[in-house]
């Protein structure tokens, strides 16, 4: 086992690991940027470490100063968190080159994951449905157009270095496609400097399904169950829950064995997340794989009583999964990702001081938060506040208490989604559990603070 880790990340997933590296009985090192020097995951680590000013690429995506930290401070591991170099096959490289481990996957899993057409080519070869499309990236239009045509329209073209929804066109007949297909590979281009599409049948109402996957080295692959992350605001997650609502135990039992199907083609190892696009017929297809621990985790954890991050610290030390198999379901779980942003103006990030911070508490109630009165937000970063998180008995007592647990969480200073988040949970749609990833295109009056009444 490590004897210290250094957790090259910043906010509530920092704070998030060093509990974990604690419980663990292990030494920690935070790194952090000019702009987060009265962070908490400063103060709670044993050592820290100035990385430069607050610019991400100055700071938390700066490789040889994150392995620098490491080497001054004798750290024996990285723990990447999520987004910055989470997933990242040069920082995993770099990492092993500089004999530090990196918490994750190797870098080869990161590679072939992060190349949307080549993920999906190793998901059919390990039998996992994949969305009908070209079998690789398409670069001639009219060859494109005939496969559209054998696919059966609509169909959308995606950008193959792309993911989460950036360089995506959906081409509703043979007259929109060329300008879709054009429009999609520029976009491609200028986005991610590579402008390769592939083409797929368009699922007009899925639901966004996902697998939490654990593997070791030892060569066991599990899965932990699904979160069903269909709110989403440009691709945004904003709420998820578990089990979904449209999942049942047979279903599941086919969703997730495909998902470790999948990760085991590629000796997956580590914490990993297969998405799934849930067709409104009960089909699946493979959509992508995350090859980092999510910012929604909690929901499984709370959900099956597994520690995601203690168990992602002990694979990449090379001890087994302490977990085997799915343990039997408990009730249920919702998260509410809580934003510094403004619902009235667009989401607006709106960076501040927190002149007031009450949070929730009571039965089933989870806040993971680094966030405090006094504390100010940067504008640099992403404007993630905390993290919601409340289990029931059943999915209307899990409702229940995020509901009340919404109302009693103060925030003061900044605006903040609460009130969005609350909206949601009273809307009758998502109260039924009737949700697809089109949820909130159908329910713009969500987005608008309502009007005070007047005053008699
Ligand atoms: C799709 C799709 C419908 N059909 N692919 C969005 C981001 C990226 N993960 C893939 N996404 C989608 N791919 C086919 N063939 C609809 C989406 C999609 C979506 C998926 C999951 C969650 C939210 C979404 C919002 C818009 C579109």
């Amino acid at each position: 086992m490590f004897n210290k880790v250094l957790i090259a990340n910043r906010g509530e997933i920092a704070l998030r690991v060093i509990r974990a590296c604690r419980e663990l009985g292990l030494q920690t090192v935070a790194v952090y940027s000019e702009a987060d020097r009265d962070s908490l995951h400063v103060r709670f680590a044993d050592d820290d470490v100035c990385i430069g000013p607050p610019p991400s690429r100055d700071s938390y995506l700066n490789i040889p100063r994150l392995i620098a930290a490491a080497e001054i401070t004798g750290a024996d591991a990285i723990h990447p968190g999520y987004g910055f170099l989470a997933e990242n096959a040069e920082f995993a490289e770099t990492c092993a080159a500089s004999n530090v481990v990196f918490i994750g996957p190797t870098a080869a899993q990161i590679r072939v994951m992060g190349d949307k057409a080549a993920a999906r080519n190793a998901m059919a070869a390990a039998g996992v449905p994949i969305i009908p499309g070209s079998p690789g990236p398409v670069d001639d239009a009219d060859e494109a157009l005939t496969l559209a045509r054998e696919i059966g329209f609509p169909v959308i073209i995606k950008a193959a270095a792309g993911g989460g929804g950036k360089g995506m066109r959906v081409a509703r007949d043979p007259e929109d496609f060329g300008r879709s297909f054009q429009l999609a590979r520029s976009e491609a281009l200028s986005a991610f400097g590579n402008g390769e599409v592939y083409v797929e049948k368009y699922l007009a109402r899925p639901r966004h399904v996902e697998f939490q996957i654990l593997g070791d080295t030892h060569g066991t692959v599990i899965h932990l169950g699904e979160r069903d992350c269909s709110v989403q605001r440009r691709h945004q997650k904003l709420i998820e829950e578990a089990p979904s609502p449209a999942v049942d135990r047979e279903l599941r039992a086919r969703m997730g064995e495909a998902a470790v199907r999948g990760a085991s083609s590629i000796g997956y190892t580590g914490a990993g997340t297969i998405e799934m696009l849930l067709d409104t017929d009960g089909s699946f297809y493979f959509m992508e794989m995350n090859t980092r621990i999510q910012v929604e985790h909690p929901v499984t954890e709370m959900l099956t009583g597994v520690d995601l991050v203690k168990e992602q610290i002990r694979v990449a030390a090379g001890e087994r999964l302490s977990v085997r198999g799915l343990p039997a379901p408990r009730g249920h779980v919702i998260e509410c990702r809580v934003n510094a942003e403004d619902p009235a103006r667009n989401f607006q990030p709106c960076p501040g001081k927190i002149a007031v911070f009450h949070p929730p508490g009571g039965p089933g109630v989870r806040l993971d938060t680094h966030v405090y009165a006094g504390y100010t937000v940067p504008p640099y970063y992403d404007s993630l506040l905390a993290k919601l998180i409340c289990e029931g008995r059943t999915r209307e007592e899990a409702l229940r208490r995020m509901q009340i647990a919404l109302e009693s969480f103060i925030i003061e200073g900044i605006p903040t989604t609460i009130p969005f988040l609350a909206r949601v949970m009273a809307n009758p749609r998502f109260m039924a559990g009737e949700v697809d990833t089109k949820f909130l295109e159908r329910e713009p009056e969500l987005m608008k603070e309502p009007v005070p009444a007047a005053v008699a």
